[in-house]
Order: C-alpha cells, then sequence, then structure tokens
C-alpha cells in the first residue's frame, strides 16, 4: 500500500476531549493504514519564515505543521483565499476583492508549503491536497520533481464560467489543476461548471471523467463527502445529547423548536433565515408563543470585513424580530454566538422539530446530513433544506426551498410544524438511507480508489 500524504490548509489534531470532525476522522483512518503523513499551516505566526517543521503523532496520525509570517496570514488566508476565491467560489462577486498582493502572497504561500513538503514526499507516496487554499500546490510539487500520483478535492462550489472570467489571471489558476491526475468536486453541478470552463475558457476537451489540456488527461469526477453516520446517530443518545435534549425540552416548555447551526458566512443565508422567519411569524399568529427558532452560530474569519458586517446586520435583525414580536415570556429567536461540542450538537439537533438549513450556496453542508444522522427513528424531524446546498442533490426528501423567498420559507416552516409522523417518518427514512450509504467513508474510499487507479467502488450514478 502506498504512503497517504494529505495537505490542507489547516491540520486537524484532537483536543484534550478527543473531540474531532468527520472530515479528520476519516483521514485518520487512512492516514493511519498507510503510515502517512497530514501536512498543513500550524494556525500560528512566526517573524521570520524559517520552513521548519513540527511533527506530531497522535494515536497513530503522524501531522506536520508550518508556522506562516503576519503577512502570509494576511495576504494567503485573509486575503486572496477568504476575500478573493471564496465569495467568487460562493457566487459573491459583489464581495470578491481583487488584489495583486492578494495573488502574489497566495502563490508565495503555495511555493513555500512545496519548499517544505518536497523532501518529505517519496516518489511512490500518493498525495492528495485539499480545497481553494492550496489549488496550485500541486503543479508546484511537480515543479520540484515529484512525478507521482497527485489528487485534489474541492470542498465549495466551483462558479460558473462567467463569473469566474472576473477572476484576474483565471485562466493560470485553472491550468494549475491539470498536474493533478485527479479532481474531485461534491456535486455534478461543479462538476459540470469546470468542464465547461476547461471548454469554453481554455479549448480543453470532455470525455466522460476524462477531461484533457494540451498533454495532460486528468480524470473529473463528483465525489459528495458525508458526515460518519453512525457515529452522530450514537452521538445523540449520548449522556451529553441526553442531558443536553433534556435541558433544551425544559426550557421550551412544549414549543417546537426550530434550529439552525452554521458558522457565521454570509454564504450561509443567516439574514435570509431570519427573513423568513419574520415572514413565517407575521403570516402565522397562530404559531406565536408556539415556536422558537435557536440558531447556533460562532463567529469565522473575523479579521474580514465582509465577516464583521454580517455579524453586525444579524444581531440588528435578531434584535428587531424580538423586540418585534418578544412577550414577557416568549422570545421567538435564540441567537447563540458559540459553538457546541458534537455529543451536545447532536442533543440539540435531536430536539429540533425542524432543521433550517438555508445557505444561499454551499459545497455541501454537512449540518444538513448530520441533523439527519441524530433524529429519533420513531418521532423524526423535518428538514428543511436550500436547493442551492450541494447536500440537496442527495437530500431530496427534504422540504427544498429557494432560501431567497421569504414566502417560501415561511410556507416550509408552516408545512414542517404540521407535517404528520407517517410523513415525517418516511422522508427521514429515505434521508437516512442517503446518509447512511454514502458515508464520509464512502467518500473518502471513494475518492482514493480513483486516485490509486482502481475501479470506483460505486457506480456514479448512485447518488445523482
Ligand atoms: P463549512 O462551510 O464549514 O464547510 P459545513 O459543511 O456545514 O460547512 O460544516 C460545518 C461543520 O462545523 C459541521 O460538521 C458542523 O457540525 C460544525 N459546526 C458548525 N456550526 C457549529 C456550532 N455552532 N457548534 C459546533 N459545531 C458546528 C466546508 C464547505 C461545505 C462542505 C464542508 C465539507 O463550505 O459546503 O460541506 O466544507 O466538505
Amino acid at each position: 500500500m502506498s504512503r497517504l500524504i494529505v495537505i490542507s490548509n489547516r491540520v486537524s489534531r484532537p483536543g484534550p476531549s478527543g473531540n474531532q470532525g468527520g472530515l479528520a476522522v476519516a483521514l485518520a483512518e487512512a492516514l493511519r493504514e498507510s503510515r502517512g503523513l497530514w501536512v498543513g499551516w500550524s494556525g500560528d505566526v512566526t517573524d521570520n519564515f524559517t520552513g521548519q517543521i513540527g511533527f506530531h503523532e497522535d494515536d497513530g496520525v503522524r501531522t506536520a505543521t508550518i508556522d506562516l509570517e503576519e503577512q502570509d496570514v494576511d495576504e494567503y488566508y485573509n486575503g486572496y483565499a477568504n476575500r478573493t476565491l471564496w465569495p467568487l467560489f460562493h457566487f459573491r462577486i459583489d464581495l470578491a476583492e481583487y488584489a495583486r498582493d492578494f495573488e502574489g502572497g497566495y502563490n508565495r504561500v503555495n511555493r513555500r508549503f512545496a519548499e517544505c513538503i518536497s523532501p518529505l514526499i517519496e516518489s511512490d507516496d500518493v498525495v492528495w491536497i485539499h480545497d481553494y487554499h492550496m489549488i496550485p500546490l500541486g503543479q508546484m510539487l511537480r515543479d520540484r520533481g515529484f512525478g507521482g500520483r497527485m489528487g485534489y478535492f474541492l470542498h465549495i462550489p466551483w462558479p460558473p464560467t462567467r463569473l469566474l472570467v472576473s477572476l484576474p489571471h483565471h485562466a493560470n489558476l485553472v491550468r494549475t489543476l491539470f498536474a493533478y491526475d485527479v479532481i474531485g468536486f461534491q456535486t455534478e453541478e461543479w462538476l459540470e461548471s469546470f468542464r465547461h470552463y476547461v471548454e469554453r475558457e481554455l479549448g480543453g476537451t470532455v470525455d466522460g471523467d476524462r477531461v484533457t489540456l494540451g498533454d495532460r488527461t486528468i480524470e473529473a469526477i463528483a465525489c459528495p463527502i458525508g458526515v460518519n453516520a453512525r457515529h452522530f446517530a450514537d452521538a445523540a443518545t449520548s449522556d451529553d445529547a441526553r442531558a443536553m435534549y433534556g435541558q433544551m425540552r425544559a426550557s421550551l416548555q412544549d414549543r417546537a423548536l426550530i434550529v439552525g447551526v452554521d458558522r457565521l458566512d454570509y454564504s450561509k443565508g443567516l439574514e435570509e433565515r431570519f427573513n423568513g422567519y419574520a415572514r413565517f411569524l407575521k403570516d402565522h399568529p397562530e404559531h406565536h408563543r408556539h415556536v422558537v427558532l435557536t440558531q447556533v452560530a460562532p463567529p469565522s474569519r473575523e479579521d474580514v470585513g465582509s465577516y464583521q458586517q454580517i455579524r453586525a446586520t444579524l444581531d440588528a435583525l435578531a434584535g428587531r424580530i424580538n423586540g418585534e414580536y418578544s412577550d414577557v415570556d416568549w422570545t421567538p429567536i435564540r441567537y447563540v454566538n458559540h459553538g457546541y461540542p458534537r455529543d451536545r450538537l447532536a442533543g440539540i439537533y435531536r430536539a429540533a422539530r425542524v432543521g433550517l438549513v438555508t445557505p444561499l450556496r454551499d459545497g455541501m453542508n454537512l449540518v444538513a446530513k448530520e441533523y439527519v444522522a441524530a433524529q429519533d427513528p420513531e418521532d423524526p424531524g423535518v428538514l428543511i433544506l436550500s436547493r442551492f446546498a450541494g447536500a440537496a442533490m442527495q437530500l431530496t426528501d427534504a422540504l427544498l426551498i429557494n432560501p431567497y423567498s421569504p414566502e417560501e420559507m415561511s410556507d416550509a416552516i408552516h408545512r414542517a410544524l404540521a407535517m404528520p409522523l407517517d410523513e415525517r417518518q418516511r422522508r427521514w427514512r429515505a434521508m437516512m438511507d442517503s446518509v447512511e450509504q454514502q458515508d464520509i467513508g464512502w467518500w473518502r474510499r471513494r475518492f482514493t480508489s480513483r486516485l490509486n487507479g482502481e475501479d470506483a467502488p460505486v457506480g456514479k450514478d448512485e447518488f445523482s
């Protein structure tokens, strides 16, 4: 078995509680099996970049981290990654900032990674690079002589060609993807946009999964990421989850709970969600006092202006809606700006009659799948899901809505709250089958088997 080298912006190491995200757990298994290595930025800043690597081993998983300079973090992470590519790839061209310093910093940091990582890689290793922070890294590793198998997975959407061409030097960036052997997207839609760009802008050709540019042919596939469904279902009945569930139910006093859980990010459609909920309160006075929306939204990327702005907007909006509709003994929105450990989060999901997941654009959205996995099979809640989340391609038994329409959101909330038990069970069972079958292990095996040049373990149409 070849050694797997995973490279991503950040490396996830288990904290004192052992709590880790699904991605980290899935990759850990593959890294452990192959005695591999996970490489990324340490999250720390140094005065002078030296390229020194910090090695660790936790529970059989070896990691290597690199410190960056403050200018690197400003230009690469807060700059090109999160002020240029993130908004553009989420269709927010109005928020995308184009600056030469950002692009220069992005390329410099990717080169720094390539310099540090090259000596660690052996010719028969298999390299798997993740996400929009690291698009050109594969090409830079090839330039330094690596000739082995190399794959890339994009966790966020791929934008339509007409948006992508607004990015200065877009063709240079996209061409670097042809250094990989396999590239993966979350959905057929993002894959289709990529193929369209290559044909129209670069003059490349597409033949099934094979995309050719000049003398390079790569495989481009859709490979939707999943959650650890079994783990989440178990977490939902753990002691911590039960305690959380009990605490929530007691505080709700028989009111129905609607829950939203998101990083505080403009792509998650939180402003539209609050407006849709306000519309529901206006349309349906009969629900007043009988329903509570709990929105859990820990701040993220706080150094970026657009994130400070969305936070201020939501603070004001939650205050305004509560001011208008609250009574002395009822507050319609509980707005919480911090995260919860996994088990407690599972308890919150399970206590909620409705899961409200309404991103304006999302590569996949794991919260939708976690909500499904955490439900009580006897009395499951209803998922309301944006059509514009990648997860909507698989979770077709959710109530699918257009998040830009407050009326559709209002109607869907009303319908979810009134839905009879047998319909809730039928919809949940269908969604749970998909969440269980195409879980995080399935995703990892599907991608790595392509990367290793084996036949995919499952057909490509099984999730469409
Ligand atoms: P994100 O944009 O971060 O991920 P998402 O897929 O929903 O979005 O994953 C968020 C994760 O963080 C979930 O596992 C969730 O449980 C956790 N989380 C969110 N809010 C939390 C809170 N308040 N407390 C505790 N945990 C919380 C990017 C892409 C997605 C894609 C993933 C994986 O934007 O589209 O699904 O990567 O590929």
